[in-house]
């Protein structure tokens, strides 16, 4: 029996009627790139239709548009999302945020990190989410009255979510520098740099639920991609019911079509996960003992790793010693290739703490692991061979864009989220992960058509994964800041 097993726990339900669709817009909506728009605003678009109006195509113009739609979701000193869908600050938007803002608005870049590890919890837990106080009751749900984070010990005084997101602060801080190496910047790297440690240290010794040298995730919301497949059969174990739903409102159907998010029974099940880990003081300590979602994501732990790598080169910078994060990059490869590489796809797998079984969902999270630098080249070819496949379609010219899911899967889904749709991040990742492990000639096929989806539909959330069309958020902050970095390279 575990604390999440019983839905009635879940509480902090919110009632409070959203204003409007631009209800919380602060920014002058006239502005190019301001959210003002629902997707469903283009029924074209929301029907995934086709792809070809909605945005410029010149770099020029391109640039023009991720700094405004940047500028339009800045909030004194952090950017939000999206100012209707998302109208707080998120841990790992922050960071790909970070690297785009490096290049236009540099002391920008260093502020977003920077607030954004204001709110890191005494145990160096960085907070998924972290709330305005300016924000109306009910801008978003689930709000801080499910969290409750005011009443634990350790956390901030300003309102945050208790879990995490993968780790790609570190990466992001480098990167960022790299883009504007003055003494500012170097400044801030200095500042960040035990926060960044601090991160690290809290998800290796209380997230290493196995004791595996890999972190454990124990929620979906953790991994980043909240409905993937990948959640599936470790999600299916989750006791709720989606009637539970009727005692709350959601947020993001009032912004965004139901039929492209996460459904009820997602939801309750997130909702009865959030009430295990908060009902237990948010302890990292006891989660094998209860809790309903535990699950290592080749994803997290390849940012991880990745952030180790980061911090060595940060180190070296700020005159601090890199061997330690050198060793520790080296040990989480090598629990990744233990714990997570699945012989029979030659790619990487989720896997099941509560089952001990790698989860068969083939998504793009497998091929995270190619932003390892010391993956190992019988693994990174492999990777190659399954992002090349139909199943991902990557390649020299790209024909479409590269799917969050198996487009070959009986589950795939064009609209839903990140159960097939094609995500910037993502896309930004792989890329990063080809050019790391010799291949540029599919790099560029991929940055080409990241860039022409932004081109044909707009700084979307995400983009409908055959026509291209955009979907969700229609002025989405990391599709903008990644958009830039591709731009720059
Ligand atoms: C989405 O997640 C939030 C919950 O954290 C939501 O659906 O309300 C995900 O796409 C996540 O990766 C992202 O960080 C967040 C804000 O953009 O939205």
């Amino acid at each position: 029996m575990t604390a999440g097993a019983n839905p009635t726990r879940v509480d902090g339900a919110v009632t409070a009627e959203p204003t409007g669709v631009d209800g919380s817009v602060t920014a002058d909506p006239t502005r190019v790139g301001a959210e003002v728009h629902p997707i469903r605003a283009d029924p074209t678009r929301a029907a995934g239709g086709p792809a070809g109006s909605g945005g410029p195509t010149d770099p020029a113009g391109l640039r023009r548009l991720a700094v405004d739609t940047l500028d339009a979701n800045w909030e004194h000193d952090h950017t939000v999302p999206s100012r209707t869908l998302y109208p707080h600050q998120w841990s790992w938007d922050s960071a790909f945020i970070a690297i785009g803002l490096a290049q236009i608005r540099p002391e920008r870049a260093w502020q977003e990190l920077a607030s954004l590890f204001r709110a890191q919890w005494a145990d160096g837990r960085v907070p998924h989410i972290v709330f305005n106080p300016a924000m109306r009751v009910g801008a978003y749900f689930p709000g801080p009255e499910l969290w409750r984070s005011a009443s634990v010990e350790g956390a901030p005084a300003v309102d945050t979510s208790g879990l995490v997101q993968p780790p790609v602060h570190a990466l992001a801080a480098l990167l960022a520098y790299r883009r504007a190496p003055d003494p500012a910047g170097l400044a801030a790297l200095r500042r960040l740099y035990p926060a960044l440690v601090a991160q690290q240290h809290y998800l290796a010794t209380r997230r290493d639920v196995a004791g595996d040298g890999l972190v454990c995730i124990v929620h979906p919301w953790e991994s980043g991609l909240d409905n993937s497949p990948a959640w599936d059969e470790p999600m299916a174990a989750v006791p709720a019911e989606a009637s539970v739903m009727r005692a709350y409102r959601r947020h993001d159907t009032v912004h965004a079509d139901a039929a492209h998010r996460p459904t009820d029974l997602d939801y309750a099940r997130y909702l009865a996960i959030v009430a295990a880990y908060r009902d237990h003081g948010y302890a990292d300590r006891p989660l094998a003992d209860h809790h309903p979602f535990l699950v290592e994501c080749p994803l997290f732990n390849a940012a991880f790793g990745s952030a180790e790598h980061a911090l060595a080169e940060i180190a070296v910078l700020v005159g601090a010693d890199p061997g330690p994060h050198r060793a520790r990059a080296a040990q989480i490869t090598e629990a990744l290739l233990r714990r997570l590489h699945d012989p029979g796809t030659g790619t990487f797998q989720p896997r099941d703490l509560r089952t001990d079984r790698l989860v068969s969902a083939r998504t793009v999270l497998g091929l995270a692991p190619l932003i390892l630098p010391d993956l190992p080249a019988r693994q990174a070819d492999a990777i190659v061979v399954e992002a090349r496949s139909a199943r991902f379609g990557v390649a020299r010219r790209m024909d479409r864009p590269l799917p969050t899911h198996d487009r070959t899967a009986p589950d795939f889904e064009p609209l839903r989220y990140w159960r097939g749709p094609s995500w910037l991040n993502i896309g930004w990742l792989v890329h990063r992960g080809l050019l790391t492990h010799g291949h540029p000639e599919l790099a560029a096929g991929l940055r080409r058509s990241m860039i022409d989806l932004v081109g044909g539909a707009g700084c979307h959330e995400y983009f409908h994964p055959d026509t291209g069309a955009g979907l969700g958020s229609p002025a989405f902050s990391w599709t903008a800041a990644l958009l830039l970095d591709l731009l720059a390279d």
